[in-house]
């Protein structure tokens, strides 16, 4: 079948579609229902997909800006999904994935007023919270408990984990730094709208209290996570009752609440009047985790034997460091900070939760206007514009014409995708090479419908979409339709999660090895820090593109 971003296109975006290496050398665009055709061309040479184990031809038809609803048609193979061409095309998905975090906040009531059909009772208050013996200290002893309220559930599971929380509030509010044109007024029906902060902000707000709560005031470190022993049945978040614990202070913890509460402090800072005290406080707590990292650059995470929960270890933080030196001297223009991060030896590569260098350089990028004379102008651009080349080359010779390569089918692989388009954004941002958007369109086409799979790995959205992902309130709350505005991890040929899987997965080849079941948490589970870049990239499309 054809495959394509199943919602549509701005106007101004590239169009393009995936067709299937077969007699065909034309295709046509039809409006649909109607079948009139509205536009015709001639498909690209035919290109083997080695990680999908086909061979296709790609149809171009980006000259197509006027609004409606449309269909790739091509002699032998079915109509494709239609799809959409306007203006407004992505805010729908865009807002829902942010009100996705909403419905995966704990310690409260999701009211049908703000939730629908997907309303619950408040799950895990988490203000009794244990010490677990591994992070014991004089003043909080093994046992003892800490008040820790509030924050998202990681993903499908119930756990809170400062590591991956960091990447993906950080991600949050980049959204906001680059495009706060898209969110100003963006009503996303959560309890906080109406009041004086952007929705978007509210939600951060609602994670970034939680975190806060996870520094040690004794010493500023940072507990690695927030947990239960072992990983809750599929229930939802009220019947979840296991005694809860913070573990172990970590370096990366401590780097990544460093980084990320520097860059609230400057993202709350205009917002003194609506929360009194909340930009200092930040500020004052990236310092302290920043002094407790220095003390102990190398204090990695270490799996208790009695835990059995997400571990987000890493054991190279040479990049949280470089991260987090970045926010700082971007906060407060500090040279130290500057001389801290290292910035000639400091590379820039894709993020992911295991590897933040990127968003040095892209934080850097953003202010670069701004900058104290410390900074190397040149060097930030640089390498934004080098680690685009490269994804632009790759999305060049991608037989689908997206930027992920064979490799990039990791755990999250859909995620990979579209953190790959945010650096091309900024690549674009920088340099005004219209490849770079192109490439950026193409990482988000990937998860919306244009991939080998054929689905729109975000529930709700598109013609295919997951229906049994990996989430316990969406297996468990007794509605038919998942929780919507969800990414999925999407395919990787690892298949950790077989031994626990009922069903077989399709195939083992890497853009195929997915399986839209519940059992699947190595290919369909969700996660906060997937849905981060699909905020991100969802509206830097639509603030970037020419109309
Ligand atoms: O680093 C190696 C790399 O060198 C190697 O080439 C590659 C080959 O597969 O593997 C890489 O390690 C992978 C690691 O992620 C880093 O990407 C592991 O195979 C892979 O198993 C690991 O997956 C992580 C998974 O937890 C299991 O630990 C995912 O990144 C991570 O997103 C996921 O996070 C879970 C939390 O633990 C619990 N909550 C849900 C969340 C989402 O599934
Ligand atoms: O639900 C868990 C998910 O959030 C994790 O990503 C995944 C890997 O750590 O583990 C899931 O829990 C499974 C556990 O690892 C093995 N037994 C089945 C659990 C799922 O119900």
């Amino acid at each position: 079948t054809i495959q394509l971003n199943q919602l549509g296109f701005l106007p101004g975006s590239a169009k393009v579609a995936v067709v299937p290496d077969g007699a065909a050398r034309t295709f046509a665009i039809v409006k649909a229902g109607t079948g009139t055709v509205v536009q015709s061309g001639t498909l690209a040479p035919a290109t083997a997909s080695p990680e999908s184990g086909d061979k296709v031809r790609l149809a171009s038809f980006t000259p197509l800006a006027a609004p409606g609803r449309y269909q790739v048609r091509v002699a032998g193979l079915p109509d494709s999904a239609p799809f959409e061409v306007g203006p407004g095309v992505l805010q729908a998905v865009n807002a829902a994935s942010i009100k996705a975090f909403y419905f995966n906040r704990t310690a409260i009531e999701l009211d049908e007023r703000h939730a629908g059909v997907f309303k619950r009772p408040a799950g895990h208050a988490d203000t009794r919270v244990l010490v677990h013996a591994s992070a014991a200290s004089p003043a909080r002893p093994a046992g003892s408990a800490i008040s820790s309220p509030k924050g998202w559930y990681d993903a499908g599971d119930y756990n809170k984990y400062i590591v991956n929380s960091g990447i993906t509030t950080y991600t949050l509010l980049a959204a906001w730094e680059d495009f706060p044109a898209v969110f100003k007024a963006q009503d996303l029906n959560i309890p906080e709208s109406g009041n004086a902060l952007p929705d978007l902000l509210d939600e951060a707000l609602w994670n970034l209290e939680w975190m806060l709560t996870m520094q040690d005031p004794a010493d500023g470190g940072v507990y690695h996570k927030l947990t239960n022993l072992r990983f809750d049945g599929m229930v939802m978040p009220h019947q979840a009752t296991q005694p809860r614990y913070v573990v172990q202070k970590t370096t990366a913890a401590a780097l990544n609440f460093a980084a990320v509460m520097a860059t609230a402090s400057r993202v709350f800072a205009p917002y003194e009047q609506q929360v009194p005290g909340m930009a200092a406080r930040m500020l004052a707590a990236s310092k302290a985790a920043w002094q407790w990292a220095q003390a102990h650059p190398r204090v990695y995470y270490q799996q208790p034997k009695d835990v059995a929960t997400g571990e987000y270890g890493d054991k190279d933080v040479s990049d949280e460091f470089g991260w987090a030196a970045a926010e700082l001297f971007i906060t407060t223009g500090d040279a130290a900070y500057y001389r801290a991060m290292n910035a000639p030896a400091l590379q820039a590569s894709v993020p992911s939760w295991a590897e933040v260098r990127g968003l040095a350089w892209m934080s850097l990028a953003r202010h670069r206007g701004k900058l104290a004379a410390a900074a190397d102008q040149a060097l930030v651009a640089s390498r934004i514009d080098q680690l685009s080349a490269s994804l632009a080359a790759g999305w060049k010779a991608s037989a689908y014409g997206i930027p992920m390569r064979p490799a990039d089918y990791v755990w999250g692989s859909s995620a990979v995708g579209l953190n790959q388009a945010m650096v091309l954004l900024h690549g674009y941002r920088l340099t005004g090479k219209r490849d770079y958007l192109d490439a950026a369109q193409a990482g988000l086409d990937y998860v919306l419908g244009r991939n080998a799979v054929g689905m729109s790995f975000v529930t709700g959205f598109g013609a295919r979409t997951p229906q049994h992902p990996h989430h316990r309130p969406s297996e468990a709350d007794g509605v038919a339709a998942p929780v919507p505005g969800w990414l999925v991890g999407g395919p990787q040929p690892a298949q950790q999660d077989a031994k626990d899987c009922p069903a077989p997965y399709p195939s083992a080849l890497p853009a195929l090895s997915y399986l839209d079941h519940a059992c699947s948490y190595a290919s369909n589970e969700v996660a906060i820090n997937w849905n981060a870049p699909l905020v991100y990239v969802s509206a830097g499309v639509q603030a970037l593109t020419p109309a």
